[in-house]
């Protein structure tokens, strides 16, 4: 019995010293020591062994198991231990390295012009208010004066959700909202992305961004309109820039106009880049239509107002001479890093 224990603990400990993994000693300990293993069957066996031996015997089997059972401890924390030795040296960090370069991008041109624009308003004691994206047909259109058989409703065709949910096709939405609040006065901005179901090309986008201006007050005038536009384009443009209002028809004003800006390139001779003209057109605006404000609860008769609107992409590409729309929807990093 001693030779077969002796034995059994020799073939135990081969397994052991030819384990890799700590799965492989696992496997070991189930084939020796569990219920299937050599040294139970030994001890299912003891039935006929003379009693005065089995204690004997029962001892002997005990101890084979401990020691088997030590050595099997001791090699699964050796092999722990390695495990962790080299997990620990695959993961050291070397705090003397430089860092990675962090890439965090850059100002996209419209951001840029956005900030411009909004810094001049805010110089004027304008708030920045922004507004949904997705629009009900009533505050894209109907409130604007644009109603549903209004020829300005195929010029601004725009991608609708359904009859009467659409996206915007100017941020005009969020004042309408700003209006139905029933607070005045209003001096107001509205940036924002717009939609039209337009091709792309060099100067358009089905999707770009505008921002609005609006100011609902007592006795506003063309005049008030007039100032107001003019600062802003020799903020934008540069002290020396002149202003042109000529007539235009906006559904939502009357009067309405659009602005033109004295070339800030040659100063108004004309050149290559206002195209012999002179002047650059930059802003549509106008005197807020009396039933656009009836139809937002205003009584036109007390209050008076203007408003503007300028797109974001052509202040842009005017500001930082870039002649094609299209870069500015791409992303390219070596394009963003020029301005
Ligand atoms: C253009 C023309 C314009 C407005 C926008 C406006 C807003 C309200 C009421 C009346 Cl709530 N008008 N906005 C007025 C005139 C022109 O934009 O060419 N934009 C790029």
């Amino acid at each position: 019995m001693k030779e077969k224990l002796e034995q059994i603990k020799e073939e135990a400990l081969a397994q052991i010293r030819a384990s890799k993994t700590p799965e492989q000693l696992n496997e070991v300990r189930v084939s020796q020591l569990g219920k299937k293993g050599a040294l139970t069957e030994i001890l299912k066996g003891m039935k006929d062994v003379a009693p005065e031996d089995r204690p004997r015997i029962g001892a002997l089997v005990n101890e084979t198991r401990s020691e088997i059972e030590k050595v099997l401890e001791e090699a699964r924390s050796r092999m722990e231990a390695h495990i962790r030795d080299a997990r620990l040296a695959k993961e050291t960090i070397d705090v003397t390295l430089p860092a990675e370069n962090m890439n965090v991008g850059h100002v996209h041109p419209n951001m840029r012009a956005l900030k411009e624009v909004e810094d001049i308003f805010i110089g004027m004691g304008y708030e920045v208010v922004e507004g949904p994206e997705v629009e009900r047909d009533y505050y894209n259109f109907e409130a604007l004066n644009i109603p549903a058989d209004h020829p300005a409703k195929d010029e601004q065709d725009t991608f609708y959700i359904n009859g009467d949910i659409l996206l915007r096709t100017q941020t005009s939405s969020t004042q309408v909202h700003e209006m139905e609040k029933g607070k005045l006065p209003i001096r107001m901005i509205a940036p924002g992305r717009v939609f039209r179901s337009d091709e792309v090309d060099a100067t358009h986008s089905p999707s770009f961004h505008q921002v609005e201006g609006l100011v609902i007050d007592k006795h506003i005038t063309f005049a008030d309109l007039k100032g107001t536009l003019s600062v802003f384009a020799k903020e934008l443009f540069g002290e020396d820039t002149r202003v042109k209002f000529r007539p235009h028809h906006f559904p939502f004003t009357e009067p309405s106009a659009e602005v033109d800006v004295s070339c800030f390139k040659c100063g108004g001779k004309g050149c290559r880049f206002c195209k012999g003209e002179g002047w650059i057109e930059i802003l549509g605006c106008g005197m807020v239509h009396p039933h656009v404000l009836e139809m937002s609860n205003i009584d036109p008769n007390e209050y008076s107002g203007f408003a503007f609107g300028v797109g974001l992409e052509r202040i842009a590409l005017l500001k930082y001479e870039i002649d094609d729309m299209r870069l500015l929807y791409e992303n390219d990093i070596r394009f963003l890093k020029q301005f």
